[in-house]
């Protein structure tokens, strides 16, 4: 270890007066016109945009000017193993696996000041003791230059003070288990710069639930010990944690030597201090503390002298591994001359070749950007975290949802199909004989699941293995022998059909599948607690699965089932447009007292989104009601910020004692514009060939769009990934959006855009394409990695219409169809479509 004395002077700077944001009151505004909140022209409000971001789309990156975003703007940084949630200014948390138990840094959700903690670097002028963050957040100093950007899978923090300039990239490589905080200075000064570098992370107790009950006991069976390879090892006792056994120690390491470290948390912030003024670094530098019992962090101290135009990497690991043998072979492969290169390397790597399956090139840039980068991103991270933990969800009993998960699957079955069809036996795993499904568990916790049984859950696994089976062409997929939760094992179609069959063995009075606990619609259970309600759209769901189901049986070699299947889709059809039908649009379900939901009738909630988007998507909707439904969409329920979920909002329906939701008028199940159920709207324009509406949907949805129109202020969230809601008009907060990141919006609006507008959908036979476009483009093209086979496909508009495709050539040879047929023998094929 090198001179431990060398510490940082006592100097503490004033803190920056707070820039205020333009155009922004600081007061909510009131929106009772039921407009959003921006104003000025479209150009003015994209220049204010410019202010806060950029996206640099040749490096796949959002690239962040300021520091005091409405909300903390997320990344997240994985290797599938061990995550880290990070924001454009430093704050976040890491965690091995399982955010509920194996947690590893502190975040505090919902406190003020926000965004804290994180895993933060100090810099500090070893003369004067100055100190600031390349983070921005949370030194009191702020860098007088500084910007931060999300790439995929790592974050990068540029800044500059005092001649020196630090640029810091984070990221979680393929090869450890661990975070790398990648950290080069440069030394622009003609004098020598001699600084105290610090890298913080608090700990967290891994358990969070616990660490919320048991804090005052669980903080004695903590431990940081100094271990003599120049780390410190974080030790959690695992008293009553559901998988001790496979419970990782902590370490935290550099490969520069160390000047000192704290394991103490109370050593390194100090009492009534923050992150903000840590009392070591203005003290004179880490006090050498370790605990056996108390409050843990990692923080180490190492010095870095340099010469005038010098350029030197520190490179800090915040990592797992089983036990002290494994930590000392990680500690020693970190430290290789190569590592942290081969490590980002090879991110960049498996980044690239995974979105290298879709490249499109369109006349709709910010369309272009989010299908090519940023909306594959987003689907992945669902993909792996369900709607576990993000700025919104605290990872607290979240686990994977079922119905979730199912649906994620099918942005994932065109880029990684292996991976898609992994999921899928995990969740058949969940699947009982019955049929039914547990509505979310926990694989990683090994935690009971919930049991709570919805009429749409266990369906959903069928679109998910018709994709992976058009994607891939495997049918010997469908013979795959499954655990059922409850014992036994069956072939993966077997699984299906007992989906089937559990919802046939559910119906209700009227003959539509029973609501049960709820369907897509979280908040439906009040009004089908007793168990005769029914659920129209599930019948729709239902007619979406049995479509499927016809051409799965025949590939699982069970054509005798198809005529069940017809007979039943045809049995909820003429339900659906009998029953169903209130006139102007579809209605939404059957209440337990017999009423409908969903009708002009009532007051309120008289129509509902999914009930008209479902009708065209199942194919269920008579040609006429099917259109009149879609009308009844754009005349009621669209906004210039995307379509609500229902309307009128409820405030009293159909019980003021007993309403159907205590949502707030026009937020999330309430009225809000639900993203997710939105994408819905898109592909049923287009399978209705309204292609200019369908990309009014889509474009006044996308992430930054949408935050022009309403204005940064008002919109907050994340202008990259899409939001699981925006409140709606009949609130004052029209336009706010809330929970980004983890949201079924990714993996349907992925869909929406590729399959159904660039109408570029794999099909049992091969890739049909069949676009549904604005009548304004004049083509677009699309190259699209298929079995094997790059399909470079180039669509001509000429005719300035939406949908309807003249003629295909493949390799100039003329197309019987819209179905491009699979090339086994060809690494590529030109395919030229005519519109
Ligand atoms: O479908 C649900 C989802 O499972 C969780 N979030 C809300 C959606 C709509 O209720």
């Amino acid at each position: 270890m090198s001179n431990p004395k060398w510490r940082g002077a006592r100097l503490m700077t004033k803190q920056p007066g707070t820039i205020h944001p333009a155009g922004h009151s600081g007061r909510t505004q009131s929106n009772k016109a039921a407009k959003p909140a921006a104003g000025g022209s479209a150009f003015a409000r994209e220049q204010e945009l410019d202010q806060y971001f950029t996206f640099r789309d040749d490096a796949k990156e959002v690239e962040f000017k300021r520091h005091d975003m409405p909300t903390p703007w997320l990344n997240y940084l994985s290797n599938g193993t061990f995550h880290t949630m990070l924001s454009h200014a430093g704050g976040g948390l890491a965690f091995y696996k399982s955010p509920q138990i194996w947690r590893i840094t502190r975040y505090r959700f919902f406190h003020l000041p926000t965004d804290r903690s994180g895993p933060y670097i100090y810099l500090q002028d070893a003369g004067t003791g100055s100190y600031w963050c390349p983070t921005y957040e949370p030194a009191f100093q702020k860098p007088q230059e500084w910007k931060s950007s999300h790439g995929m899978g790592y974050t990068r923090f540029e800044a500059a003070q005092d001649e020196v300039s630090a640029k810091t990239v984070y990221f979680v490589g393929p090869f450890e288990n661990s975070l790398i905080w990648n950290l080069t200075l440069t030394n622009h000064s003609t004098e020598v710069k001699e600084l105290n570098v610090y890298a913080y992370a608090e700990f967290g107790m891994m358990e969070f639930m616990r660490e919320l009950q048991w804090q005052c006991y669980n903080k004695h069976q903590v431990s940081v010990q100094y271990h003599d390879k120049e780390a410190l090892i974080y030790k959690y006792g695992v008293e009553n944690q559901p998988k001790p056994d496979e419970t990782p120690l902590v370490y935290m390491m550099s490969d520069a030597p160390l000047a000192g470290y704290d394991g103490d948390r109370e050593e390194f912030i100090g009492s009534y201090r923050s992150e903000s003024n840590p009392a070591a670094v203005e003290q004179g530098g880490c006090t050498g503390s370790t605990i056996l019992g108390g409050d843990p962090c990692g923080a180490l101290q190492v010095q870095v002298r340099l010469q005038p135009g010098e350029t030197r990497t520190v490179n800090f690991f915040l990592g797992t591994a089983m036990n002290e043998a494994e930590i000392e072979q990680a500690i020693g492969h970190s430290r290789e001359a190569d590592f942290v290169t081969r490590s980002f390397a090879a991110l960049k790597e498996n980044w690239d070749s995974y979105l290298g399956a879709w490249n499109c090139e369109l006349p709709d840039k910010d369309a272009q950007r989010m299908i090519n980068i940023w909306n594959p991103y987003q689907s992945q991270r669902n993909f792996l975290f369900s709607r576990n933990i993000s700025f919104y969800a605290t990872g607290t009993f979240r686990g994977v949802g079922y119905r979730d998960t199912a649906q994620d699957i099918l942005a994932v079955a065109p880029l990684d199909p292996e991976a898609a069809k992994d999921k899928v036996r995990l969740l058949l795993g969940q699947q009982y004989q019955d049929g039914h499904v547990n509505h979310y568990f926990f694989p990683n916790e090994g935690w009971d699941p919930v049991t709570s049984i919805h009429s749409d859950d266990h369906l959903w696994t069928a679109l998910a293995v018709w994709d992976i089976l058009a994607e891939t062409g495997d049918a010997g997929f469908l013979q795959e022998s499954l655990p059922f939760y409850d014992g036994g094992e069956a072939p993966l179609y077997d699984h299906l059909k007992r989906a089937v069959d559990f919802t046939v063995s559910r119906l209700g009075p009227n003959g539509f599948p029973l609501m049960l606990r709820s369907d897509w619609n979280d908040q439906l259970f009040r009004v089908c607690r007793e168990g005769r309600g029914e659920s129209i759209w599930t019948a729709m769901q239902f007619g979406t699965v049995l479509l499927r189901m016809k051409d799965l049986a025949a590939a699982a070699g069970h054509p005798e089932h198809a005529a069940d299947y017809d007979r039943l889709y045809e049995e909820q059809k003429r339900l659906v447009n009998t029953l169903g039908w209130d006139g102007q649009w579809f209605r939404r379900a059957v209440m337990d007292d017999g009423r409908y939901l969903g009708t002009a009738e009532h007051d309120e909630a008289q129509i509902w989104l999914n009930a008209q988007t479902w009708a065209t998507l199942s194919g269920m909707g008579e040609p006429d009601k099917a259109l009149q439904a879609m009308d009844s969409v754009r005349d009621i329920l669209d906004t210039e910020l995307g379509i609500k979920k229902l309307h009128p909002s409820i405030t009293n329906f159909p019980d003021p004692a007993d309403p159907l939701t205590n949502y707030n008028k026009g937020t999330g199940e309430n009225g809000a514009v639900f993203c997710h159920a939105n994408t819905w709207a898109i592909i049923a324009e287009c399978m209705l060939g309204r292609g200019d509406q369908a990309y009014k949907y889509y474009r006044q949805l996308i992430p930054n769009i949408a935050m022009e129109q309403a204005g940064l202020w008002r919109y907050k969230a994340e202008p990259y990934v899409y939001a699981s809601n925006l409140f709606g008009p009949e609130s004052d907060r029209f336009g706010l959006a809330n929970v980004s990141w983890l949201t079924g919006t990714a993996a349907w609006m992925y869909v929406a855009a590729t399959q159904y507008i660039m109408g570029i959908k794999p099909v049992l036979g091969g890739l049909s394409v069949n676009p549904c476009i604005p009548s304004s483009w004049e083509g677009f093209s699309v190259s699209r990695r298929f079995r094997g086979c790059l399909y470079e496909i180039t669509v001509k508009n000429e005719s300035g219409v939406c949908t309807g495709v003249k003629e295909i050539r493949v390799d100039g040879e003329l197309l019987a169809g819209t179905v491009v047929p699979v090339y086994p023998d060809r690494s590529s094929v030109k395919v030229e479509v005519l519109l």
